[in-house]
């Protein structure tokens, strides 16, 4: 009697401890792509440590875990989907697809699924530009929809909604017309909506920051400048100058030290171009003096590039101009952030600045006080989160290739996936070594999950679930 009663004492830790971890967002939690999972497998590849593999048809979004179920968003036939699997087997539980009444354009690289979802212990939340916001709970079934659009954003979408309290937020930055919206997580009210016509087009997730004494703080990544917004309100705190154009990186957030990483084609150079103000050139140029510039008043030196026509009038006007302006001026960065100011920060809270070897779109990886960074050609530099000093930089053996997927960690290793499914495994360490180069033979652009000793790694054609057998 004494050992059964301890039993069901005990019963219900032992169930605690089962408990699966989560990973409910894009790169995990607070976007951080770091895991407390221990036992994650080394080698792993078709063949090898697989637990279980379901075929999905295409989308880049990345798997989300909570709790039993993986959700990832997926498109086939011109359908947008969500899709809930089983997180035991693999085994698909069930499929929604989202209404679609607009193809936005995309670039080759993107999908119309590349936002990840976000889920808590009742719902889903997914975002396609295609339509807008809906959720699901966990059995499928529709909860709210919420229309937005349509966008602007000439290579797609890439920002995924985060969960902050009762709110859900989006970033929908655009060519024209750019905002950030707080809604009601259960209903998909919108709580507030704050214009951000300071930016142009970009592809972050934001970041949540909770200062020790004070009220949190939504870290957004846009275009040149990265800029903080009450939570609560949607109001505009404080914001740094200097950033490249088209950011994609998650805020990496720890301490009162806040990385955002920022690399656009032209920003590498050390002396940018010195461009003369939107008032000079009119003055020069405006041969109508309509205040506008058209294809034949441009400086000789200007071409007209469509691009840089932000609404798509065939006239330059001061936003086309200051636009262009900037974004020719602008340096890539990783600009490491110290917490605490209000308004324009970029002169007193900027610690240091990185401006070599930087990604384009892989987020930074802020693991056992180590920034790692991957880019196109499979570098992999680190440095020292406090000075910004580079610990080491090389070249992936066999793996130099083009990089979409944000770095994750766990166990004391990092892992590296290239567009072509290459793995390097890294033993984490400012003097990293790789420790297996792994294989999936397929493409891959979604960053993986990691929870309960197990690596959920979304190629172009399927989910595979690695993770250690027993016994090995
Ligand atoms: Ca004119
Ligand atoms: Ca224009």
């Amino acid at each position: 009697m004494i050992r059964t009663s301890a039993l069901i004492l005990l019963l219900p830790c032992f169930l605690a401890s089962l408990a699966a971890e989560d990973w409910p967002q894009f790169r995990g939690p607070s976007g951080s792509g770091i895991s407390v999972s221990t036992n994650l497998p080394v080698h792993f590849g078709p063949e090898n440590n697989v637990v279980w593999q379901t075929p999905l048809p295409r989308g880049h979004s990345s798997p989300v875990l909570a709790g039993n179920y993986i959700f990832v968003t997926a498109f086939e036939d011109k359908k947008l989907l969500t899709i809930c699997l089983e997180r035991s087997s693999g085994k698909i539980l069930w499929q929604r697809e989202a209404p679609r009444d607009r193809f936005e354009s995309y670039q080759p690289a993107n999908t119309p699924a590349s936002p990840s979802p976000v889920a808590d212990e009742k719902f889903v939340y997914v975002f396609f530009g295609d339509f807008g916001l809906l959720a699901y709970d966990l059995t499928g079934q529709e909860i709210w929809r919420l229309a937005l659009g349509p966008f602007n954003n000439t290579n797609g979408h890439g920002s995924s909604p985060i969960l902050a309290g009762n709110k859900l937020v989006l970033i929908c930055d655009q060519d024209i017309g750019s905002y950030l919206i707080a809604v009601d997580k259960q209903n998909g009210k919108p709580l507030w909506k704050t214009e951000r016509p300071e930016v142009a087009r970009g592809y972050a997730t934001p970041g949540v920051f909770r200062p020790k004494n004070g009220p949190a703080e939504l870290i957004v990544p846009g275009a040149f400048q990265l800029i903080s917004y009450s939570l609560e309100s949607g109001k505009k705190l404080w914001w740094v100058r200097g950033m490249a154009w088209q950011l994609k990186s998650v805020p990496l957030l720890h301490g009162d030290m806040i990385y955002v990483n920022g690399w656009e084609t032209g920003g590498d150079t050390d002396f940018p171009p010195t461009i003369l103000s939107f008032d000079e050139a009119l003055t020069k140029q405006d041969a109508n003096q309509d205040g506008k510039l058209a294809k034949g008043e441009l400086p000789p030196d200007v071409k007209f590039n469509p691009d840089e026509d932000l609404d798509h009038d065939g006239l330059i006007d001061e936003r086309d101009w200051n636009f262009r302006r900037t974004r020719y001026m602008a340096q890539n960065s990783l600009v490491a952030v110290r917490w605490g100011g209000r308004g324009d920060v970029t002169d007193t809270h900027v610690v240091w600045r990185h401006r070599k070897s930087l990604p384009n779109v892989p987020s930074p990886l802020l693991y056992q006080d180590v920034l790692y960074l991957v880019k196109d050609g499979g570098i992999v530099t680190t440095l020292n989160p406090k000075t910004g000093e580079v610990l080491k930089q090389a070249r992936l053996p066999g793996a130099a290739e083009r990089y979409w997927v944000s770095p994750v960690a766990g166990d004391g290793k990092v892992y590296l996936v290239s567009e072509g499914g290459k793995i390097s495994v890294l033993k984490a360490a400012g003097k990293w070594e790789v420790l297996v180069l792994n294989d999936l033979a397929d493409e891959c652009f979604a960053t993986p999950a990691i929870a309960d000793g197990k690596i959920y790694l979304r190629t172009r054609t399927k989910l595979y679930c690695f993770g250690l057998k027993h016994g090995d």
